[in-house]
């Protein structure tokens, strides 16, 4: 904090409380506090933050922007205290003052803008694009109420919506710019008529939305570098006013950007997701060209100063947003318009899964935008018309853009971009081989691959400080600068008095979890259990359930025999199931029913306990993963995009139970097979079965008597008060087939976990296990990531350099 002392900062933030609240430190509660350290950081900061954006126009450095409808920022207080280089002062100071930073940290709401690893990866990536200089801004929408607050009721769970917005610390970070809003046409029809030299669009009956963004600064880490993330909000426009008079009139406006992934299970809520798309889309593609033309550069050549990624399919119609101003307000020809959008574009793949691979219905697509559709049904034909006669007419079918009376807005994507990655070796090959390999025929060198990664500040120095300081003094401090020097622990693998460190470490952090789990749950937990996590969506694939039929199997095996001698074992799960996924949130109620009778049987003497908590989020996977002894990434080969819990659980020493899914890949690699808990079908078996249909999973229920006893648990009475889910988990398992392999992995499944039961109890090897999986998570380090995303796809230049000790951010 440049040369500022303790004794300062306290004058500082006295005075600050009292301008802010006409309060003392005795008389402010927690939020009061909170909200004075939010104003101080965010006004030290700020001059920084015009900086870098004075800084970006000045050079005429080419920017990119991360187009997501995701983030999950979680808290930022400690993450901007520690990047600014304040974190270890105030956090005295607040001692001085009989205050506790982590109380007062605790205020803030974890911003509901995202649902998973999408969301969170698109974070980690700010973090690190903002530490690492680049000059790369966020782009998304600012949702109301978010996804929604997770609560279990009898065992179900049921949605509440996030009112983060509304609570005592609201959105500290945030700044309303309303100078900065743009108009968004949404509906009505359109017909071209003919301008000199180009087709003008009339538009009748379309409806005006105002966006209205709001700002929220991207602190890097010691580096004089604060990026922005611009979240939109939809509005009224003040003249269209009177045409909302009733206050359900006024709701459809609001309702654009009041929840993220409204329920696409009916007609309404897919109309609603679409014109959410259309609308953060198209906001931030026309301020991103307003911005660019206001220091007249010639916009024909706009991709030499700026780039935009797409992430995830949501999107995908930045493509035909950014032909339409091209075309429409800039008068470029099309072949001008269409090289300077293919240049500009990328896309990034995040699932194979076809739910995520959206297709929009073309009447609908008309209904919210007919100039939208219009530009896509020109680049179909452009593009059908360019590969006729000279590939296949089979293969023009299965990749052109619009066919089956649906938009795939995936391949919109691909065709209107120069690159398009995948987010793990094993996830790239198979969108080449399998997922997109027409595309990969067409297009073979657009496609590349990204591996995720993970904030390392957030998830150990910010997360696990105990961990940090063991590692501090085994390795020095320079990791916290340089994630790859974690790689220098490899020396020390047989250092006892270190990896007795390591175990108390964890101890500790193992102790604190058992008591945030008896003050949310009320169920006492041993810490010398071993803490078995998954943590995750909840989904079919990612196969919590296979981890449910061995909890079953244990509780069997222990009700027969209650003097077995197993590792006492803390199962843990944190997963949300989308409103509308009926199974997943059958999964559910089975869980916590088989947890209910578990934790409450006294013949088991507390050997195995099942734990739940409610509301998966950020913050409560920082209180998760420092403790965690397990790290379960169990899903069925192939299905896994990457994976990114795998990355921070490995990094906090937990050693993993994998599949070879994802980026579990990458970590076997890294780590050596003695350091993984390898078991299950691989990718080529999975396919093998696809390709010779010869996959019963009958045959193991029937064949196979531990199978057929765990699955009968389901549906026999054993779990109580799960005849409707039970019955319906069973025939998913039994009659309907087992899509994604549970039947077929168990037996391996409870093989491996026999092993990591045998291989704990030689605490050494453990730890030494433990310890070679910190160092190698380095290599998953975000910061390294979007590097390659900078300088492969973006071709952008880093700005400043991180570490520069000399940041002065003025109180
Ligand atoms: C998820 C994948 C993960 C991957 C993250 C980040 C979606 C749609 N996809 O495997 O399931 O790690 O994206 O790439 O959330």
């Amino acid at each position: 904090m440049g040369s500022i002392t303790k004794e300062e900062f306290i004058t500082m933030f006295k005075k600050r409380l009292n301008q802010k609240y006409a309060m003392d430190i005795s008389d402010a509660c927690n939020s009061e506090l909170y909200g004075t350290l939010c104003s101080l950081v965010k006004s030290s900061y700020s001059a920084i933050w015009r900086q870098t954006w004075k800084d970006f126009v000045k050079e005429h450095d080419k920017q990119s922007y991360y187009f997501s409808i995701e983030y999950l920022p979680g808290k930022l207080l400690k993450s901007n205290l520690l990047n600014m280089g304040w974190y270890d002062l105030v956090k005295t100071a607040f001692q001085e003052m009989g205050l506790d930073l982590n109380e007062i940290a605790a205020v803030e709401p974890d911003m509901a803008l995202g649902n998973g690893g999408l969301g969170r990866l698109a974070s980690d990536f700010m973090d690190s694009l903002a530490s690492e200089g680049y000059p790369v801004n966020g782009n998304g929408i600012r949702y109301h109420y978010g996804l929604f607050k997770q609560k279990f009721v009898n065992g179900y769970q049921v949605e509440l919506p996030d009112e983060w917005l509304n609570t005592d610390g609201g959105n500290a970070w945030e700044i309303r710019r309303a100078s900065k809003s743009v108009l968004v046409r949404i509906g009505g029809h359109v017909h071209l008529v003919q301008e000199k030299g180009y087709l003008k669009p009339v538009y009748e009956a379309a409806t005006l939305i105002q966006a209205v963004p709001y700002d929220v600064g991207m602190v890097g880490y010691h580096n004089n570098h604060v990026n922005t993330l611009r979240l939109w909000s939809a509005e009224i426009p003040e003249s269209e006013e009177s045409k909302y008079p009733t206050i359900e009139d006024r709701r459809q406006v609001e309702d654009i950007t009041a929840v993220l992934y409204p329920d696409d299970s009916n007609e309404s809520g897919r109309l609603l997701r679409l014109k959410q798309e259309y609308f953060f889309v198209s906001a931030g593609i026309q301020s991103i060209i307003r911005h660019y033309k206001k220091y007249g550069s010639p916009i024909d050549q706009i991709s030499q100063e700026v780039a935009i990624h797409i992430n995830d399919t949501h999107p995908a119609m930045c493509v035909a947003e950014f032909m339409r101003i091209l075309l429409d307000e800039e008068h470029l020809s099309w072949s001008t318009a269409w090289t300077q959008t293919v240049k500009v574009m990328s896309y990034t793949n995040h699932t194979i899964m076809s739910e995520a691979l959206e297709t929009w219905a073309v009447p609908m697509l008309n209904e919210i935008q007919p100039r939208i559709l219009q530009i896509i049904a020109e680049i179909d034909h452009r593009f059908v018309t360019s590969l006729a006669g000279k590939v296949d007419g089979g293969l023009i079918e299965r990749t052109r853009i619009i066919s089956g009376g649906k938009v795939h807005m995936a391949h919109l994507a691909i065709i209107g971009s120069h690159s398009t990655n995948g987010v793990a070796k094993l996830h790239t090959d198979l969108l080449k081989s399998d997922v997109l390999h027409d595309f990969y025929t067409l297009y073979p060198d657009r496609f590349n691959n990204k591996t995720n990664g993970i904030a390392v500040r957030r998830w150990l120095q910010i997360a696990n400080p105990r961990l940090a300081k063991v590692i501090d003094q085994t390795i020095g401090n320079d990791w916290r600068q340089d994630a790859s020097q974690l790689l220098k622990l490899t020396d020390h693998t047989t250092d006892n008095s270190l990896l007795d460190q390591l175990s108390e470490a964890k101890l500790a952090n193992k102790r604190d979890l058992a008591q945030f789990i008896k003050q949310k749950t009320g169920i006492i937990v041993s810490p010398n259990a071993i803490f078995d996590v998954q943590i995750k969506r909840l989904h079919a694939y990612k196969r919590q359930l296979l981890n449910l039929l061995r909890i079953i199997k244990l509780y069997l095996d222990l009700k027969q025999n209650p003097d077995l001698e197993i590792i006492p074992r803390v199962f843990i799960f944190g997963a949300k199931a989308a409103p509308s996924y009926h199974y997943a949130k059958s999964i559910i109620k089975c869980i916590n029913e088989t947890a209910n009778l578990i934790n409450h049987d006294s013949t088991i003497q507390a050997k195995i306990k099942v734990i739940f908590l409610e509301n998966y989020g950020v913050s409560l996977a920082e209180k998760i993963i420092p403790a965690a002894d397990v790290s379960e990434q169990i899903s069925t080969a192939s299905k896994e995009a990457s994976g990114t819990s795998n990355m921070k659980l490995m990094l906090n020493g937990a050693l993993t139970v994998a599949t070879l899914d994802g980026a579990n890949v990458e970590i076997k690699q890294y780590v050596g097979d003695d350091n993984i808990f390898i078991f299950g079908l691989n990718k080529q078996e999975v396919y093998q079965y696809y390709h010779d249909h010869n996959y019963h999973s009958l045959d193991y229920y029937q064949n196979n008597p531990i199978i057929h006893r765990v699955v009968d648990a389901l549906v026999d009475g054993t779990i109580p008060n799960v005849s409707a889910e039970g019955h319906e988990i069973y025939d998913s398992l039994t009659y309907l087939n087992d899509e994604f392999f549970v039947l077929r992995d168990l037996e391996d499944y409870l093989r491996i976990q026999d092993k990591v039961d045998e291989t704990y109890r030689d605490q050494r090897k453990w730890n030494k296990m433990s310890l070679i999986n910190i160092a190698n998570a380095s290599y998953f380090s975000a910061d390294e990531t979007v590097k390659r995303y900078a300088e492969d796809i973006w071709h952008v230049k880093q700005l400043s350099e991180k570490g520069d000790m000399n940041v002065k951010y003025p109180l």
